[in-house]
């Protein structure tokens, strides 16, 4: 069987990465329905050597028979079309994070809670880039020996925030004013992803703590985030210290590793062997090092993790829900 997709988005960077790996993964589509704002429309894309006219989002745009609509194009543009999209039958995975903790939409990444998209009722939430890569190495320690506690340090490429933020690195390379980043990018990191709350921390930050207890389905887990911008163009790395229930060895952690869904463990310092941001590029694995035991605490763990943003975690993610709802025969 093949399906009418629509991306909502197409134009933008992790749009057009959604349309890369709908090819390359080959999902069965019968008609493509690329969408983007009035701005963007009416622009010609390439897709499986097919050249297709962008859409302009409106309200009738999903009058078309459509069976999925993979959207990247803000939380308003979500907001507003995907609950129009649902209520025509039109099955929707957002990116933005307008529904992510809405109680009535599951939030997904396909080897850690595959089962909760049975529930869903026509929209279904994309998890944040630096959660996604996070709960995938999370989940094997989870199931193995529980999780008390998670400190998350992250070091976010600048394609998290889009043409924008890249071109502010690229800019500020060149010795050039640094005009959407508070402060210059080039040669600094940025304590700042998201907006500040009044509590100190950054929405970025909180996305992480509330999104990591509601796939992990435990709100009694302990979690504290600092989430820092860095001068690499893609790939997220972060640092995660994990307090477990019980007791564990590293060998049998790393044992874990080498066979969990979607990690690619790379984990032989002796050999300068550990994930790094440039070998992570452009592919859909999570990879995960530096396991060693936290000797400040009774069953404590770090982890270093790397993964592709754009793709893991965005764009190959929401095609990974998309084969998933195949899978398990709910499209
Ligand atoms: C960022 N995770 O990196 C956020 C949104 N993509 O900016």
């Amino acid at each position: 069987k093949s399906y009418n997709v629509a991306v909502v988005g197409a134009t933008g960077m992790v749009g057009q990465k959604m349309l890369e790996v709908l090819a390359e993964l080959k999902f069965p589509i019968a008609n493509l329905y690329p969408m983007a704002s009035k701005r963007s429309a009416g622009k010609e894309i390439l897709f499986n050597k097919k050249s297709y006219v962008v859409q302009e989002l409106c309200d009738d745009a999903f009058d078309q028979d459509i069976d999925i609509a993979l959207f990247s194009a803000g939380g308003d543009t979500s907001e507003r079309f995907s609950p129009i999209a649902a209520a025509k039958g039109v099955i929707v995975i957002d990116n933005s994070s307008a529904f992510r903790m809405d109680p009535t939409v599951p939030l997904v990444v396909p080897e850690v809670n595959p089962e909760d998209l049975d529930w869903h009722k026509n929209i279904i939430a994309n998890p944040n880039c630096s959660t996604i890569q996070a709960v995938v190495a999370l989940k094997p320690l989870y199931d193995a020996f529980g999780i008390k506690r998670i400190v998350y340090s992250t070091y976010q490429a600048v394609s998290g925030s889009g043409v924008k933020g890249y071109a502010d690195l690229e800019r500020g390379i060149k010795g050039e004013e640094n005009t959407f980043y508070p402060h210059p990018i080039a040669y600094n990191c940025l304590p700042h992803i998201d907006s500040f709350m009044d509590n100190g921390y950054t929405k970025e930050e909180i996305k992480m703590v509330n999104e990591t207890q509601k796939i992990l389905h435990d709100n009694s887990l302990r979690i504290t985030a600092t989430t820092v911008r860095v001068p690499v163009y893609y790939a997220h790395s972060e640092s995660i210290n994990v307090e477990l229930k019980n007791e564990f060895n590293v060998d049998d952690v790393k044992t874990l590793y080498r066979k969990a869904p979607g990690i690619v463990l790379e984990d032989d310092p002796q050999n300068n062997i550990y994930p790094m941001a440039i070998n992570a590029e452009n592919k859909d694995e999570v990879f995960v090092g530096r396991i060693r035991r936290d000797f400040s605490l009774d069953n404590g763990v770090n982890l270093w993790v790397v993964a592709d943003n754009i793709r893991k975690g965005a764009a190959s993610n929401a095609v990974q829900i998309a084969f998933a709802l195949i899978e398990r025969k709910l499209i």
